[in-house]
């Protein structure tokens, strides 16, 4: 039997010697010619089960040696023959090897992080710590500390997801001040970024939408500081020339109050349907800090001011990059994405 197998080697090698290695399909019917499921090497090995049992080992090991031999040389005609076909198409130019590669896709950063995280960095560098606060706040936090009792009109101001009696899905950051108030003594400034919650539903508003909280206390500080402050910010978010105005306004934990503007990024402040023809933009409230709620904190009210703020993220978003609708934020959608 073992000249057969000899016989089958020094036939292969001479079939080698003649095989169109430029043609793949030449190659392939080479291949199966010899290890195919019919295949001459498949059909020795076959023949394994038909010899007296002492001799199928050494019969074995030398046909799956041919066999060994058999692959590796066809391995490498497969080979020269995919470098032929290639060599081939470049010599007939059809391959145009300046044209650019398949793109890798890379994702970005979402607008409301970058926002978010020029926020920090911005108070940071001007000595705010910040304080991530909590999504779930009772109501105290919520409201109580901050001047606004059960009854108080102002609570329908922000209307509220109740989680059970007393608890509440904050409906701002503000609560992170009395948190903060509580565990520091002044002279401090803090900003407190977070998720807010509210039943609210529009073009510019919201269910789920992110704040800033800030929060300055120190002896004299006057709403001036606050102005001062919040102006530089308004200019490093949206500018140079960016136009700002304070309007008054009423906040239970701030006295006085104020709401501030910026003007209007869809028109130039001419007046149109997105900012309800006045040329503004409303941004966020601030004030000077209430008495009372420092008395609620255990903050000596004569000896010290303060002053607070909170601005809406989106809105900052919308603004910038001039998003109609706000829910496009959240809405996960590719298209809107790939735009940052
Ligand atoms: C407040 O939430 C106050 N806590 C802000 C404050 C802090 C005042 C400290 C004084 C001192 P207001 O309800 O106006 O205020 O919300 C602040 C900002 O959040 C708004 O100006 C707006 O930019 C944004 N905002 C409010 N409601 C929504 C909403 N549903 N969707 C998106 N943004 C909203």
């Amino acid at each position: 039997m073992s000249e057969k197998i000899e016989s089958l080697k020094a036939a292969f090698a001479e079939d080698l010697k003649n095989l169109d290695t430029s043609a793949a399909d030449k190659v392939d019917a080479f291949r199966v010619k010899y290890l195919g499921k019919k295949g001459l090497v498949t059909d020795l090995l076959k023949q394994t089960s038909t010899l007296p049992v002492e001799e199928r080992p050494a019969f074995g090991k030398m046909v799956n040696e041919l066999k060994a031999f058999v692959a590796e040389c066809i391995d490498k005609a497969i080979e020269t023959a995919k470098a032929a076909a290639l060599d081939k198409k470049l010599s007939e130019g059809n391959v145009d090897v300046t044209l650019p590669g398949d793109g890798i896709p890379a994702g970005s950063t979402h607008p409301l992080y970058d926002i978010r995280e020029e926020i920090i960095d911005f108070f940071s560098q001007m000595g705010f710590e910040v304080d991530f606060g909590r999504d779930i706040e009772t109501d105290w936090y919520n409201f109580e500390a901050l001047n606004t009792p059960p009854d108080h009109p102002s609570r329908d101001m922000q209307d509220t997801f109740y989680l059970d009696e007393g608890v509440v899905l904050r409906s701002h950051t503000s609560g992170t001040q009395i948190h903060y108030m509580e565990t520091h003594k002044p002279p401090f400034r803090m900003i407190a970024p977070g998720h807010v919650f509210r039943v609210d539903n529009d073009a510019t508003h919201a269910p789920m939408f992110q704040q800033c909280e800030g929060l300055v206390v120190d002896e004299n500080i006057s709403f001036a500081d606050l102005k001062g402050v919040l102006q530089v910010f308004m200019n490093k978010l949206f500018g140079e020339g960016v136009k700002t105005r304070f309007r008054p306004s009423f906040f239970p934990f701030t006295e006085p109050s104020a709401e501030m503007d910026v003007s209007c990024v869809f028109c130039g402040g001419e007046g149109c349907r997105r900012c309800k023809g006045t040329g503004w933009m409303e941004i966020g409230g601030c004030g000077s800090v209430d008495p009372n709620v420092f008395k609620n904190c255990g903050i000596d009210g004569e000896k010290y001011t303060g002053f607070a703020f909170g601005f809406g993220l989106d809105r900052i978003a919308m603004l910038r990059h001039a998003i109609p609708e706000i829910n496009l934020l959240t809405s996960n959608d590719e298209r809107f994405l790939k735009q940052f």
